[in-house]
Formats: structure tokens, sequence, C-alpha cells
């Protein structure tokens, strides 16, 4: 069964919102070293790296099923300099997650109203992962607001978020 044009739309619009979550967290990432909490600034690249990884499923989905991968520009994200805090950055990041669980909910809506069950088995992992992903922002915006300004909380909490890995191998080195 053939992707209609309408899912192929809607698959590339959420490919290159995996895109532009990479690239918003990448800014992030950016953001937060300038605020000097380097290992918040580790976390949020791995969740930048994890958004590739993220389209490219959307992107190998579509080849497989013969539809027609179209590519968009990315935007760069204006509001980097009005994150003056780690929990900004954090709560701009889960609003952010809101409105794609948000996109994944009207595809799932899409794909059953189509009968097309190979996108929905497809959709309903990323259902999964935006629970996943909004639970975990949430905990950390928790734990930002429980520490407040004190610096040896902010110190400590830097240096858990440090020890997160990438899910992925990203060759930076020549
Ligand atoms: Fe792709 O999960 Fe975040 O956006």
């Amino acid at each position: 069964m053939k992707l209609t044009q309408k899912m192929q739309d809607a698959l590339n619009h959420q490919l290159n919102c995996e895109m532009m979550s990479s690239y918003l967290y990448l800014g992030m990432s950016n953001r937060l070293i300038e605020l000097n909490f380097v290992g918040a600034s580790q976390w949020m690249r791995m969740q930048a790296e994890e958004e590739l990884v993220h389209a490219m499923k959307l992107y190998s989905y579509l080849q497989d099923r013969g539809g027609r991968v179209k590519l968009a520009n990315l935007e760069a994200t204006q509001e980097a300099g009005h994150w003056n805090d780690m929990v900004s950055v954090f709560k701009a990041a889960l609003a952010h997650e809101e409105l794609i669980s948000t996109n994944f909910y009207e595809m799932v809506d899409l794909a059953l109203a189509e009968r097309d069950h190979a996108t929905n088995n497809l959709l309903q992992w990323f259902v999964a992962e935006q629970v996943e992903e909004e639970a975990t922002l949430v905990t950390l915006i928790q734990k930002l607001e429980l520490v407040g300004t004190s610096g040896p909380g902010l110190f400590l909490l830097d240096q858990e978020l440090a020890t997160r890995v990438s899910i992925v191998t990203i060759q930076t080195a020549p």
C-alpha cells in the first residue's frame, strides 16, 4: 500500500521538525556553555544528537514506503539570548516537546483515518518516546526548581547532567 500524499506531507513535515529540534537543542547547548553549565550543555548536545536519530527514522521510513523525502531550510532560534539561566532553557525544551507530541497525536489520527497501520506502528514508537522525553524534562525542571539559585546545588546537578552519553557516534575528529 502506497503512502497517501497527505501522509507523505505529514511525515516530511515531522522529519523537518525533528531536524529543527536538533538545531534548537544545539543552540541551547551553546547557550548553556555561555552560562558556564558544561554538564547541562553536554546533556543538551546529546539531546540534539538524539533528535537527528529521530529525523533519520522518518527519513528511512519515507524511503522504505516509496515516498519522496523533502528537506526544508532550518531556521536558527531567535530566543537564545533570552535564556538567562538553566531552568529557562529546560522549560523552553519542555514547551517544544509538548508541541512535538501534539504533532504525533495528529499524525496518529491521520494514520487511523487512512487505515495506514504501518505508519501507525511507526508513530506509536514516537508517541512512547515523547512520553519519556516530557517526563525526563519535567523531572529535571523539578530538580532545578528545588535547587533554585543555590550555587552548590546547581554545581552538583550540572555534574549529574554531564554523565549523559550519546546514543549515536557522530565522529567530529578528523
Ligand atoms: Fe524527537 O523527540 Fe524531541 O523533539
